[in-house]
């Protein structure tokens, strides 16, 4: 673990290595306490280095047994070495190579950073600065090497033994040993080197590119568990195809692998041509995922797929470019999804996604732009930030440039800079240079952090058939940028006729253009002229920037566009907002009904009976915004209970004054065909289990989702009725019997049990703390796995609005308590943890104390990991 030093690093210090490394022999002599790594480098000095300049290679914990220069064993004269850092000086005017020799104990590598063991299998996890704690390097993504990789381990424990690029050659060795050699031809920085040596199970496949090559695919899994990667093969097929489709980039190399892990610190891996994955995102099948993780399964096997070409053929010169290949590759992965799937429904989905990570890290103390200029721990910036909201800076360039535009942009993007380790400025530039526009306002969206907020009012003038519309904009202050300048916000508008038809719109001085206003200054006026009648004005469609936005809409407009926008992310938006605000309303003074309620009921019921309508659309569309959602809305002074109230007093009212026709419609979507994990088949499943939700709470009565608990025939059914169960009726029999049976049912099953524990941390009201501590001492919990920690105590404090935020502040010392157990092994997983604290300035003042005074508790826990330290001391700053 490293410790915190306090240092900052700083974009404007960024400045070339002295020396390349155009070589990079690896063998590996794998054994769980004494693994051996030879490294031999060709390290070349760069052009304009002094002769006398050391060579400074970074490490991390490392134990180092011998180093060699050009064949001669140095001796301890000649370097410096410190587990974080060799220094060798007095070096060859010319290329030399330096051989290093490391020791590392995989098995005691609880941090998963580096080589480490998952459940007996030997992987690698080297981005960000990983790769330093298997060998001495200059461990930077701008310095970018061929590989070859030699792994030797005992043939029965570790019969399988893989690395980056192509084998090229395998065979035994002494005493049951045996060997395997990859080659790599591609350049690449060492945060994509990867391992893999084990016992495991696998299913193959082929995929012959556009331009012929045959490529062999392999996913990898625990024995037994092979039938259940099938869904991911799919998906990585189809991957390969859509981006040979849509953005005319091929496959590289001759083999690609995927290898499932079940300790894992975060999603899934891009290393070249070894992709590693958190098993959680490559299992699948009816009886043990969900819809909703067999979407995330093919979500993640694309992005990791995509990185192939945005991340690693064109790689980040430095850190602070993340977003250079994470916004980009998250973009592609959303189209991807949007192609297989709805895309109108993939977006409110990505909306959703947005506002509820993205806003509030961007409205609290760890706001950054998407590309920051500074930090501490870089582990602490794959963020929502960088990488949603990193994504839809890249969508707006589109929506600015147009589809044809952007993609000639793409394009030249891989021909100038394939083999690059690039930047945002370079990045930008090809779409300046495609479209001959100037993007340096546009810009800003990378440099500045905060969400923007946009306020609309609109004029109709009835006698000139004219409407205006007041744009103003304005950027929140975020941590040390309190001044901030005029953004370049592309605002999709639509006039909608009383009849739900779009009206022409043409603004007076050709302000708008297809459909969008370019919003550049503090204010801007458009007046659309010509309209024969008052239309509703239909905002930000399609979500086309990510900003808050305030209008003066009457309710009648809003309900009107909740019905009858043609676009459906803005007709979502309208529906979303009214429910909000409504809650908003009722938290603070609390209605049984009102005019309003039934209104609100009637738009709900008239949604769910609408065919014309997706079910997937009436799913999301019936689903209130959570706890969360309006707590992130109000922004201050915030009562969790209140809000908790509010919703379901809501929820009840739109139950009873639907009942029986959401029951009816329930019993309509019940599926009788055989399972099919398509996008429609999904989204009748999702309709059904949220109208199951509405009938419970009206029924008050645990016996239809009792019911669909039983008969259930797959995953989302059955974790769906259990969850209203438990969620609903916590205390009764039936629920119980249910949480019970499911535990037996998947006693073996890790990744199933983590939906349990989901679902139990998950239950609102006082009793939860003492529920979730009760299960973290579950014989199936375990603090060192990283999945565990996320679904029971993750889950508890970014979920449970009630439990976690409790009045007398237990929740938070519980919490914070885990945080700091958790650090002692991974302090990854312990930062990404503490960032549930961030919105604790906008609690009501009692519980905002309460909270201070555990993150005060966590900063002074001494010796702490520079991870949770940046955080915490963000946090509170
Ligand atoms: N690039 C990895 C994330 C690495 C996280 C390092 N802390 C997965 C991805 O975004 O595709
Ligand atoms: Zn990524």
């Amino acid at each position: 673990m490293t410790i915190d030093t306090g240092k900052v690093y700083r974009l404007e210090d960024y400045r070339t290595s002295d020396y390349a490394i155009r070589a990079t022999h690896l063998v590996f002599r794998l054994d769980p306490r004494h693994a051996r790594v030879t490294a031999t480098l060709s390290v070349e000095r760069r052009e304009d280095t002094a002769f006398d300049a050391p060579l400074v290679l970074d490490g991390d914990g490392l134990k180092l047994l011998s180093v060699a220069l050009d064949g001669t064993r140095l001796t301890a004269q000649d370097y410096s070495a410190a587990p974080d850092q060799l220094t060798v000086a007095r070096l060859p005017k010319g290329p030399f190579t330096l051989v290093i020799e490391t020791e590392l104990a995989p098995e005691a590598n609880s941090a998963l950073m580096g080589l480490y063991l998952s459940n007996g299998v030997y992987c690698t996890q080297c981005e960000a600065e990983g790769f330093r704690r298997i060998t001495y390097f200059l461990d930077r993504p701008d310095v970018m090497s061929v590989y070859t990789v030699r792994i030797e381990a005992p043939k029965a424990t570790a019969p399988i033994l893989l690395s980056n690029g192509n084998p090229v050659e395998s065979g035994d060795l002494e005493d049951g040993w045996h060997y395997a050699v990859w080659h790599d031809p591609h350049l690449k920085p060492s945060y994509l080197f990867a391992l893999v040596a084990g016992d495991l199970g696998k299913i193959t496949d082929g995929f012959t590119t556009r331009s012929g090559r045959a490529v062999e695919l392999g996913i990898y899994v625990e024995k037994g568990k092979e039938a259940r990667a099938a869904y991911a093969m799919d998906a990585l097929k189809r991957s390969m195809h859509w981006d040979e489709d849509v953005f005319g980039l091929e496959y590289d190399l001759d083999v690609f692998n995927i290898v499932a892990v079940s300790d894992f610190n975060m999603g899934a891996m891009e290393n070249k041509g070894l992709n590693i994955f958190n098993d959680k995102y490559v299992l699948a099948d009816e009886e043990t995922a969900t819809d909703a993780d067999f979407a995330n399964i093919e979500a993640i096997i694309a992005h990791e797929y995509f990185h192939n070409w945005t991340g690693n053929r064109i790689t980040c010169r430095d850190w602070f470019q993340l977003c250079l290949k994470e916004g980009l590759t998250v973009f592609r992965d959303h189209e991807f999804s949007a192609d297989m799937r709805s895309r109108a429904v993939k977006r409110i989905a990505e909306v959703r996604t947005l506002k509820s990570l993205q806003f509030p890290e961007d409205q609290g103390p760890l706001a950054h732009p998407v590309r920051p200029r500074r930090y501490r721990e870089i582990n602490n910036f794959y963020t929502a930030t960088v990488y949603e909201k990193g994504s839809e800076v890249v969508r707006m360039i589109r929506t600015i440039l147009g589809a044809d535009t952007f993609r000639r942009g793409m394009d030249l993007y891989f021909e100038r800079h394939d083999g690059d380790a690039a930047t945002i400025e370079d990045f930008l530039k090809v779409f300046e240079d495609v479209s001959g526009r100037d993007l340096s306002q546009f810009a800003l969206w990378y440099h500045q952090a905060g969400t923007p907020h946009v306020s609309i009012s609109a004029a109709y003038d009835e006698a000139r058939g004219e409407l205006t519309l007041d744009i103003e904009q304005s950027v929140p202050p975020t941590p040390s940028e309190s001044r901030k300048r005029l953004m370049h916000i592309p605002l999709a508008i639509g006039l909608v006729g009383q009849d739900g038809s779009d009206l022409e719109a043409v603004s007076a001085d050709g302000s708008f253009v297809d459909g969008l206003i370019h919003l550049k200054k503090r204010r801007q006026v458009v007046r659309f002229a010509g309209l024969s009648q008052r239309p509703a004005v239909s905002l930000n469609r399609g979500f086309s920037a990510p900003v808050t936005l305030a209008s003066e809409q009457s309710v009648d407009d809003r309900l009107f566009l909740a019905r009858h926008d043609s676009d459906l992310v803005a007709r979502w938006q309208a529906l979303n907002g009214l429910l909000c605000d409504y809650l908003i309303e009722t938290s603070k003074t609390p209605v049984r009904q009102s005019n309003m309620t039934g209104r609100l009921a009637e738009v709900l019921g008239a949604i769910a009976a609408d065919d014309t309508l997706e079910p997937a659309y009436r799913a999301l569309a019936l689903t209130p915004p959570s706890e969360a959602d309006v707590a992130r809305e109000i922004g201050s002074n915030i009562d969790p209970d209140a809000i908790h109230d509010a919703r379901d007093a809501l929820i009840d009212a739109i139950a009873a004054a639907n009942r029986q026709s959401f029951e009816a419609l329930y019993g309509e979507l019940e599926d009788t065909d055989s399972f099919s994990s398509d996008a429609q088949s999904a989204g009748r499943r999702a309709l059904r289990n949220v109208l199951l939700d509405y009938a419970s709470a009206a029924r008050r009565t645990p016996e239809l989702a009792a019911g669909q608990y039983c008969q259930a025939t797959n995953m989302t059914e059955r974790a769906a009725a259990l969850a209203v169960l438990a969620h609903r009726f916590a205390s009764e029999p039936l629920s119980v019997s249910a949480l019970a049976d499911f535990e037996t049912r998947h006693a073996d099953n890790p990744l199933v049990l983590d939906k349990w524990f989901q679902i139990q941390a998950t239950i609102p009201g006082d009793a939860a703390l003492s529920r979730v501590e009760k299960l973290t001492r579950h014989g199936a919990f375990s603090i060192g796995n990283p999945n565990r920690v996320r679904s029971l105590i993750g889950t508890f404090a970014s979920s449970n609005q009630t439990g976690f935020h409790r009045a007398d502040g237990a929740g938070y010392r519980f919490f914070a308590d885990r945080i700091i157990e958790v650090e002692k092994r991974n302090p990854q997983v312990a930062a990404r943890l503490a960032t549930a604290f961030r919105s604790w300035r906008s609690l009501e003042p009692g519980r905002q104390e309460l909270a201070r005074v555990e993150l005060a508790r966590i900063v002074a826990v001494p010796g702490l990991s520079t991870d949770l330290k940046d955080i915490v001391d963000r946090t509170l700053a």
